[in-house]
C-alpha cells in the first residue's frame, strides 16, 4: 500500500482524501495557492507545500510545481480529486513517466473519453444504447444541415471537445443551424482549442441519471446503481439523490450491466461514472463517461456503506475488489445539495468572509465542507463550499431530515443558496418525484 499520497486539489474535496488516507494510515501532502494559504486542509495534512500564484493556472493546473512537490516529498501516488487535472491525460502519463501512481484510470482511457465523439463510438461498439446521432466530426454546416433534415429538429450540436454545456446547442431548424454551426466552432476552439463538431437528436426534457463504476486493475467490475443528478441549473447540479425517484429496478439493472460491459471493453480502471440521459418513456442513452470521482459521490456511499475514495486508492495500488457485484447492496435513501456561495436571486457568485457557520447535526446528516467561521471565500475558485448530504430509510424520511438541516443552515457574511435549497426540497414537483433538467426554471420563481 502506498506510504504518501500527494492531493493535487483544494477545498472541501482534499479534506475528503485527506480523511480516507488518514483511515488507512496514508500520510498526505496537501498544495496550496496563494489565495489558499489558511485555509481548512492546509491545516489536516501531514505536509503542505505552497504550489503558486492564486490563479489555478499558476497554482493547482501547474503540473511542474505539482510534480517538484511530489519528488521533493516522495509521494507514492497522486489523488487529482475532481475538475482541475482530473482528468487530464497530459498530467495521468506525466505521473507515471514520474514514477508517482495517478489515482485514476489510464492516460489512455482519459484522453480517449475526453474526445465525445470518441466516446460515442467506444459506447456503440460495446453495444451500449447512445443518443440517435453521429460519430464523426461535421466537416461543413451543410453536412450539419443534412443530418438534421434526415434526423429531424430539433437537434443538439455539441463540442468533441466538450461537456458540461459549452459548444453545445439546441438548434430548431435550419436557418439558426448555419449560425449555431459557426458560433459553437468558434466557441470549441477558443475554449478546448479544438473546434470539432457532432450532432445529436435532441432528447427533450430529459433526466440526467448516471451509473457510478468501480473497476480494478484484475478485470473485475461492478456498478454501485445509479444517481439521479437531473435538478441543476446552467449545467451546475444543484441536487442529487439516489435511488432515482423516476426508474423502475428492472431499467437500473439494464443500466448497470450496460455500463459495466462498456467499462470492460475499454479497459477502464478505478471509479467512474457513465452519465444517461433518461426520456419520458425510460428510454436510456449514454451521454458522457467521467473518468474521476465526482462531487456527488457521497450518495452512492451513502446507500452503498462504501468509502470510494478508499477503493480508488486500493484499486491504484493494485487491489483486487474485496466485493462482487451479487455481494453488493444498497440500502435507504441519500440525498446531497450543493452549497454555493451565491446571491440566490441573481446567482451571481458572493465571495466575502464568513462570519457566522452554524452546521446542523444529526445522526443521518453529513457535511462535507471547506470553510470555517470567519474563512474567506476568494473569487479565484467555484463557488461551491460544501455539501450536505442526508440519508433517510426512504425518499420521504430521506427529505424530512434534509429540510430540517437546511432550516437549521446558518452562513452569514456571504449570500448563499440555501433560500433555493429550500424551495426546492418543499416543493411539491419534488416530493412527487418530477425531477427533470427543466425543473428550477419550471417550478423555482427566478
Ligand atoms: C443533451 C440534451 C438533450 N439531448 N443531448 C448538457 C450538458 C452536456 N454534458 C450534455 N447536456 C445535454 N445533452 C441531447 N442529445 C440535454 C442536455 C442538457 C442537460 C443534460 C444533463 C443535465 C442537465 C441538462 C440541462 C440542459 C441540457
Amino acid at each position: 500500500m502506498f506510504k504518501k499520497i500527494l492531493i493535487a486539489n483544494r477545498g472541501e474535496i482534499a479534506r475528503r482524501i485527506i480523511r480516507t488516507c488518514k483511515a488507512m494510515n496514508i500520510k498526505t501532502v496537501a498544495i496550496y495557492s496563494e489565495a489558499d494559504e489558511n485555509s481548512f486542509h492546509v491545516l489536516e495534512a501531514d505536509q503542505a507545500f505552497l504550489v503558486g500564484g492564486p490563479r489555478v493556472s499558476e497554482s493547482y493546473l501547474n503540473i511542474e510545481n505539482i510534480l517538484k512537490i511530489a519528488a521533493k516529498t516522495k509521494a507514492d501516488a497522486i489523488h487529482p480529486g475532481y475538475g482541475l487535472l482530473s482528468e487530464n491525460a497530459v498530467f495521468a502519463e506525466k505521473c507515471e513517466q514520474s514514477g508517482i501512481t495517478f489515482i485514476g484510470p489510464s492516460p489512455e482511457v482519459i484522453a480517449r473519453m475526453g474526445s465525445k465523439i470518441e466516446a460515442r463510438k467506444a459506447m456503440e461498439e460495446a453495444g451500449v444504447p447512445v443518443v440517435p446521432g453521429i460519430t464523426h466530426p461535421l466537416s461543413h454546416a451543410n453536412e450539419a444541415m443534412n443530418i438534421a433534415s434526415s434526423m429531424g429538429y430539433p437537434v443538439m450540436l455539441k463540442a468533441s471537445a466538450g461537456g458540461g454545456g459549452i459548444g453545445m446547442q439546441v438548434v430548431h431548424d435550419h436557418e439558426s443551424l448555419q449560425k449555431a454551426f459557426a458560433s459553437n466552432q468558434k466557441r470549441a476552439n477558443d475554449f478546448f482549442g479544438d473546434g470539432a463538431l457532432y450532432m445529436e437528436k435532441c432528447i427533450e426534457n430529459p433526466r440526467h441519471i448516471e451509473i457510478q463504476l468501480l473497476a480494478d486493475k484484475k478485470g473485475n467490475t461492478v456498478y454501485l446503481w445509479e444517481r439521479e443528478c437531473s435538478i441543476q441549473r446552467r449545467h451546475q447540479k444543484v441536487v442529487e439523490e439516489a435511488p432515482s425517484p423516476f426508474l423502475d429496478e428492472a431499467t437500473v439493472i439494464k443500466m448497470g450491466e450496460a455500463a459495466v460491459k462498456a467499462a470492460k471493453a475499454i479497459n477502464y480502471t478505478n471509479a467512474g461514472t457513465m452519465e444517461f440521459l433518461v426520456d419520458s418513456n425510460m428510454n436510456f442513452y449514454f451521454l458522457e463517461m467521467n473518468t474521476r470521482l465526482q462531487v456527488e459521490h457521497p450518495v452512492t456511499e451513502e446507500i452503498t456503506g462504501l468509502d470510494l475514495v478508499e477503493e480508488q486508492i486500493k484499486i491504484a495500488a493494485g487491489e483486487s475488489l474485496s466485493f462482487t457485484q451479487s455481494s453488493m447492496k444498497r440500502e435507504g435513501h441519500a440525498i446531497e445539495v450543493r452549497i454555493y456561495a451565491e446571491d440566490p436571486k441573481t446567482f451571481f457568485p458572493s465571495p466575502g468572509k464568513i462570519t457566522t457557520l452554524t452546521l446542523p447535526e444529526g445522526k443521518n446528516v453529513r457535511h462535507e465542507i471547506a470553510v470555517r467561521e470567519n474563512d474567506t471565500v476568494t473569487p479565484f475558485y467555484d463557488p461551491m463550499i460544501g455539501k450536505l448530504i442526508v440519508k433517510g430509510k426512504d425518499r420521504q424520511e430521506a427529505i424530512q431530515i434534509m429540510q430540517q438541516a437546511l432550516s437549521e443552515y446558518n452562513i452569514a457574511g456571504i449570500k448563499s443558496n440555501i433560500p433555493l435549497l429550500r424551495e426546492v426540497l418543499s416543493h411539491q414537483a419534488f416530493h412527487s418525484g418530477d425531477t427533470t433538467t427543466s425543473f428550477i426554471s419550471r417550478y423555482i420563481n427566478q
